[in-house]
C-alpha cells in the first residue's frame, strides 16, 4: 500500500514532521541537544570525562555546532575496553534493554537503552518506514534476526508503531519465510539485501513468482550493497528497494534511510549529528567529499556516543532532496575503511568487485572473493555464479563471459585477478550479513 510521495510537512506522516523542519530551527535544536549530551556524558561517563580533561575542555566550551570538532572521538575499541557496561550513562535500574554485536574477535560490544531511548528509536524507524511510503494497512515481514542483533526488534517496534501489521519472522527458514510472504499478503520485507536475493531464488524454485504477490517494498540494510544490486532486485522482482542504515553503537537501524526519490539516505538529524572526517587523520572534510562518517547521538540517554568513528565511508550530499525534507543526506555506504584489501600493493574494496561483476550480463548477484598467497605473492580469485541459461550454454559462451568479467575487473581494480565461473547455487547463501571475503593468506 505504498502511499503518494510526501513533499512537505503538510502532507507527510505525523511522525515525520521533524524531517521538514526549517534548517535554522533544526540547527538550534541540534546545538541544545549536543550541549545536553556532552554535559550528561561528562558527568556520568568516566572515559569521556578523562578525555575531555586531557584536552582541558569543559562542557561549557561547546558553544556552537562547529565546536563539536574539539571533542574527542570514540571508537569500537572503547566499547570493548570498557566491556560490558563502562560507557553507560544511566543506572541499570533505568536500562530497559541491552543489545550486543558479536564482532569477529573476542568479547561483543554491549549497548543499552532507557525506555525513552527505545521510544525514540521506535519513532526513528516509523519515520524511515513512512519515508519509504509505508503506512497502516501495510503488512511488514521482519526477517532481520531477532535477539541481541538490533535489526529484528528495532524494525519490529517501528513497524508496529507505524500501525502496520508486523510478521516477526526473524532470520532463517527460507521456505517458511516464503510461505508467510505469500499467504499473509506481505507488502514490505525488511532483511539484508543478500537474504532477500536468497529468498527470491528459493521462491522461484518453489514455483512462486514474486511479481505476482502484493510485495512492493524492501527495506534493506545492515550490509553494503551496490546500486547495481538495487537495479537487479528491482528489475527482476518489481519491488522498490530502499537502503536503511544504522549501527548498534548509535542505536541500531534507523540512523538514516532513503526516501522514495532514492537520492541518498536522509539522516535523522535531530537525533544523530553526522560529520565526515579523513579516515587517516581524523580531520573534518567538507560536504560532498568522501570520508569516514562520524556520528554523535543527540538524544540517547543510556549510552550516548560522542563523535563515534563508524569506519563507514560516505559523503554528505550537497543540495536538497526533491522530497522536501530538510535533513542532510549521505551517499550509499559502499565500503568501510577497514574492509580495504591490499593485493600486491593495490587497494581493493569488495564493493568495487560487486559493481564490476553485476554490470556484466549473465552473472548472478552471488560472489565471493578468495585470497591466497602463492610463492609470497597475493592472489585474488573472484568466484561468481552465472545464470542457469549461461551455465547450460556452450563452453565458448562461458569462456567469453569469463573474458568480459576479467576485463571489467581489470578496469575497475587495476590488477589482474582470477575469475572462476561457478554453478548457480554453489556459493553459500547467508541469512544475515553476507561474508564476501575469504582470506587464506597465512601471514
Ligand atoms: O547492522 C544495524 C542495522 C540493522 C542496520 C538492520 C540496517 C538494518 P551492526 O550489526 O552494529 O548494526 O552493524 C553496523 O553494518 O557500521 C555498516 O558497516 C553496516 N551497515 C549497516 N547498514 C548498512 C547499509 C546493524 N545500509 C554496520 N549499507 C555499519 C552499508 C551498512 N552498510
Amino acid at each position: 500500500m505504498i502511499t503518494e510521495l510526501e513533499t512537505s510537512a503538510a502532507n507527510c506522516h505525523p511522525a515525520s514532521a521533524r524531517d521538514y523542519a526549517r534548517v535554522e530551527e533544526l540547527r538550534a535544536l541540534q546545538l541544545a541537544r549536543l550541549q545536553a549530551v556532552v554535559d550528561r556524558s561528562w558527568n556520568r561517563v568516566r572515559l569521556f570525562r578523562e578525555r575531555m580533561d586531557e584536552r582541558s575542555l569543559a562542557p561549557a566550551d561547546i558553544r556552537s555546532l562547529a565546536d563539536i570538532a574539539k571533542l574527542p572521538f570514540t571508537q569500537k575499541s572503547d566499547l570493548r575496553d570498557t566491556y560490558p557496561f563502562g560507557l553507560f550513562a544511566s543506572p541499570m535500574k533505568d536500562v530497559v534493554r541491552l543489545h550486543a554485536s558479536s564482532g569477529t574477535t573476542g568479547k561483543p560490544i554491549v549497548v543499552a537503552y532507557t525506555q525513552e531511548d527505545v521510544n525514540i528509536w521506535t519513532s526513528a524507524i516509523v519515520r524511515c518506514l513512512a519515508g519509504c511510503g509505508l503506512d497502516r494497512g501495510d503488512v511488514i515481514q521482519v526477517a532481520y534476526g531477532y535477539g541481541l542483533f538490533t535489526g529484528g526488534l528495532g524494525a519490529h517496534y517501528g513497524a508496529e508503531s507505524l500501525g502496520a501489521t508486523v510478521v516477526p519472522a526473524s532470520g532463517g527458514h527460507a521456505d517458511r519465510q516464503i510461505m508467510l510472504l505469500k499467504d499473509f499478503g506481505v507488502t514490505a520485507m525488511c532483511c539484508t539485501p543478500t537474504y532477500f536475493l536468497h529468498l527470491i531464488e528459493r521462491a522461484a524454485e518453489m514455483g512462486i513468482d514474486i511479481r505476482e504477490l502484493p510485495l512492493r517494498a524492501g527495506i534493506f540494510g545492515a550490509e553494503p550493497w551496490s546500486e547495481a544490486m538495487r537495479q537487479r532486485i528491482e528489475k527482476l522482482n518489481g519491488v522498490e528497494a530502499f537502503d536503511i542504515y544504522g549501527l548498534s553503537e548509535i542505536i541500531g537501524p534507523g540512523v538514516g534511510c532513503e526516501c522514495r526519490r532514492h537520492q541518498g539516505l536522509h539522516i535523522l538529524e535531530d537525533l544523530f549529528f553526522p560529520e565526515i572526517v579523513d579516515p587517516a587523520t581524523g580531520a573534518p572534510l567538507p560536504d560532498g567529499e568522501m570520508g569516514e562518517l562520524v556520528l554523535t547521538t543527540l538524544s540517547k540517554q543510556a549510552m550516548p556516543m560522542i563523535r563515534y568513528r563508524t569506519r563507514d565511508i560516505t559523503a554528505i550530499l550537497t543540495g536538497r532532496c526533491d522530497c522536501g525534507r530538510t535533513t542532510r543526506r549521505i551517499a550509499r555506504i559502499g565500503r568501510r575503511s577497514d574492509d580495504m584489501l591490499i593485493i600486491r600493493g593495490v587497494n581493493v574494496f569488495p564493493s568495487q568487485v560487486e559493481t564490476a561483476l553485476l554490470e556484466v550480463e549473465g552473472t548472478l548477484p552471488h560472489y565471493q572473493i578468495l585470497l591466497t598467497r602463492e610463492h609470497g605473492l597475493d592472489q585474488m580469485e573472484v568466484r561468481v555464479e552465472v545464470t542457469p541459461q549461461m551455465f547450460e550454454d556452450k563452453i565458448g559462451a562461458l569462456q567469453e563471459l569469463n573474458q568480459r568479467l576479467q576485463a571489467a575487473l581489470d578496469h575497475v581494480l587495476g590488477i589482474r585477478v582470477r575469475v572462476t565461473l561457478a554453478e548457480p547455487h554453489s556459493i553459500e547463501r547467508s541469512e544475515g550479513k553476507a561474508k564476501r571475503v575469504i582470506d587464506r593468506r597465512t601471514s
